[in-house]
């Protein structure tokens, strides 16, 4: 089974706080800042650009988890800085070459992707195996923060797991995004999710501090 991996989702930080949670996160040693690329075309909604990608570069050492929620993926990522250990993902529904785009995010010395809609089947990726690093499963139509899970997500990853492992595919590691609450996590651990993509249910939750978020997150997932 692969380590536990945490990426906090940078779009729902507190634009006010991003000194202090950058100081959390370097503290807490988190293993990646999650960025949501969005263009308004691909999913309803625009996020994270070029600026504040590139401010918080500036500013901390913790690598990069691009998500890139765009329809042009191949056009759009030469724009950002991606560095030797940043992971980097394009949704497989936004491309007609996705080979192409995870060769290039390799050829960047990051490691590559392929996210999947919820409502994208597995076995399309059948032919880009010996091409990926990771899957992203989304657990929630991707968008926006603050949706509940959908429930088929549980089985997918399972599912997803196995699959790899039947064909071979040990070393692919599977990250969830959406509603990573501490319940959803316990149960897509167990199904085989190894990287947890973590936002307004997860460390950013209101009802607690960042920090005790984290510790809380680390020691219930192992
Ligand atoms: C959604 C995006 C995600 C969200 C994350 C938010 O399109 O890809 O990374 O930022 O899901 O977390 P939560 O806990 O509000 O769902
Ligand atoms: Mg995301």
């Amino acid at each position: 089974m692969h380590s536990v991996q945490l990426a906090p989702s940078m779009m729902c930080m507190d634009l006010f706080e991003l000194g202090e949670t950058l100081a959390v996160f370097e503290a807490q040693k988190v293993d990646y800042l999650h960025l949501d690329i969005m263009d308004g075309h691909f999913v309803p909604n625009l996020m994270l650009g070029t600026d504040i990608a590139a401010k918080l570069r500036a500013r901390t050492a913790i690598p990069f988890d691009f998500h890139f929620m765009v329809t042009n993926p191949l056009e759009m990522m030469p724009w950002f800085d991606i560095r030797p250990g940043d992971v980097v993902s394009v949704h497989t529904e936004s491309t007609a070459h996705l080979q192409r785009a995870l060769a290039w995010i390799k050829g960047k010395g990051a490691a590559a992707g392929a996210a999947l809609n919820p409502a994208t089947p597995i076995a399309c990726l059948e032919d880009v195996l010996p091409d990926l690093d990771y899957v992203l499963l989304m657990t929630v139509n991707p968008g926006y923060a603050g949706q509940a899970i959908l429930p088929q997500s549980f089985a997918k990853a399972g599912r997803l797991r196995k699959w790899l492992d039947e064909r071979q595919y040990q070393a692919i590691r599977i990250a969830a995004d959406g509603n990573i609450t501490l319940g959803n996590a316990q149960k897509l651990r167990r199904a085989g999710v190894d990287t947890f993509i973590s936002g307004s249910s997860g460390v950013f939750r209101k009802d607690g501090l960042l920090a005790r978020n984290i510790e809380t997150f680390r020691k219930t997932i192992l």
